[in-house]
C-alpha cells in the first residue's frame, strides 16, 4: 500500500511520516528563496447590507448561484423558539440597489450542522449539500442535498440517512470528485450508532440517472471525526479524503487520518477506492487542540498538496507540509 507522505510540524518540532523525505523546516520559517508574505492589509468596508435572519447561525457560504457572474450567498440555521426546523436562507445578489433581495426560505431537518456548495450536476450551478441531526435532541442523522433548477431555486431536496442516533451525529461534510469521472460526490464523517464513520454520496448524475449512491464506511482504529477534506495527497490515483479527528480530551490534541485513494476505472466499482482503516502509519498524530478547520492547499509549490490546521481552542494554525521544501 502506498503511504502518504506528510511531515506534521509545530513551531518547533515536526513529525515524519511515510517516506521519501529528505528536508524540512518549521513552517513559519520561509524556505530559501521565497518571498517573504505580505503583511495582512486592514479590512476596511466599503458598505455595510444587514441582512435579516431568525435562527441560531451553523454556516455560510458565498456561491454564485445562478452564474450571471455575481456571488450570492447561503446561510444555515438551526432551530429557534419559533421554528423546529432548521432554514437554509438563499440571499439573493442583484448587484443594484441594496444588492441582497430579502432572503429565500427553504427548510432543512431539525438540528443542521454544516453546508457545503458545490456543482454536483455539471452544469455550473452549485448544489448544497447539508447535514443534520443530533443525538441529544434525537434528531435523525441526515445528508439533503437540494439540486439547483438553473436558476438558483433549490427544490426537491434529495435525503439520505446517516445512520441512526449514537455518537454525536453528523460532524462534516465536503464535496470531491473521488472516482475521477468528472462530477463531484459528497463526503461526509462523524459518528453514528456503529461509531467512527465516512459516508460518500457517489454521483451518479447523468442522462439516464439523477441521483446519489450514499454508501457509509465505518472507520476503525480511529478517534472521533470532527472535520473532512479532500485532496490528492500523494499525486496519484485519484483525489485522498483527510479526516480530522479528536485524538484525547485532556489534554487535548487532535490527529489527521489521510485514506489514500487506491484508484480504479472511472465510474466503476466504489467498494475497493478507499480503504477506511486507519493504520498506524497513515496518521498524523499529536497536532496539539482538535482541529475546527482544516484546509488542503500547496504551499510550498513543490506540487505535494499540504494541509493546514487552525485548532478550535487555540490561537494558532499549524501548516503541515508534504514533501521537500526544495522548489519556490
Ligand atoms: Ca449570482
Ligand atoms: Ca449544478
Ligand atoms: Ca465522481
Ligand atoms: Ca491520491
Amino acid at each position: 500500500m502506498v503511504r502518504s507522505r506528510v511531515i506534521v510540524m509545530t513551531a518547533w518540532t515536526f513529525i515524519i511520516v511515510g517516506g521519501g523525505l529528505t528536508r524540512v523546516r518549521p513552517a513559519v520559517a520561509q524556505p530559501e528563496g521565497c518571498e517573504p508574505l505580505e503583511s495582512v492589509a486592514p479590512f476596511t468596508p466599503w458598505a455595510e447590507r444587514v441582512l435579516e435572519t431568525e435562527g441560531l447561525p451553523r454556516g455560510m457560504t458565498a456561491v454564485d448561484i445562478e452564474a450571471d457572474s455575481d456571488a450570492d450567498v447561503l446561510t444555515l440555521h438551526g432551530e429557534t423558539s419559533f421554528a423546529e426546523e432548521g432554514v437554509l436562507r438563499v440571499h439573493r445578489n442583484t448587484c443594484v440597489g441594496d444588492y441582497f433581495e430579502a432572503a429565500e426560505a427553504y427548510e432543512v431537518p431539525n438540528d443542521p450542522i454544516q453546508l457545503f456548495a458545490a456543482d454536483l450536476t455539471g452544469d455550473e450551478r452549485p448544489e448544497v449539500a447539508i447535514i443534520s441531526g443530533s443525538s441529544f435532541y434525537e434528531t435523525p442523522f441526515t445528508l439533503r442535498i437540494y439540486i439547483n433548477d438553473g436558476e438558483g431555486n433549490f427544490e426537491d431536496p434529495q435525503d439520505f440517512s446517516l445512520g441512526t442516533i449514537g455518537g454525536a451525529g453528523p460532524r462534516s461534510v465536503f464535496a470531491a470528485d473521488l472516482d475521477e469521472d468528472s462530477d463531484r460526490e459528497v463526503i461526509c464523517c462523524g459518528n453514528n450508532q456503529s461509531g467512527q464513520f465516512v459516508a460518500i454520496a457517489w454521483n451518479r448524475w447523468d442522462e439516464v440517472t439523477n441521483d446519489f449512491d450514499l454508501q457509509i464506511y465505518d472507520l476503525t482504529n480511529t478517534n472521533a471525526p470532527l472535520i473532512v477534506t479532500c485532496a490528492d495527497m500523494d499525486q496519484q490515483d485519484g483525489v485522498d479524503v483527510i479526516v480530522g479527528a479528536q485524538q484525547s480530551a485532556f489534554p487535548p490534541s487532535g490527529i489527521a487520518y489521510v485514506f489514500l485513494n487506491q484508484g480504479g476505472d472511472a465510474g466503476g466499482s466504489h467498494s475497493t477506492r478507499f480503504v477506511f482503516n486507519a493504520a498506524a502509519d497513515d496518521s498524523l498524530g499529536g497536532l496539539g487542540p482538535p482541529a475546527g478547520s482544516l484546509a488542503a492547499g500547496a504551499f510550498n509549490d513543490d506540487s505535494y498538496p499540504d494541509l493546514a490546521w487552525c485548532a478550535r481552542t487555540a490561537t494558532s494554525t499549524s501548516m503541515m507540509l508534504s514533501a521537500s521544501l526544495t522548489r519556490c
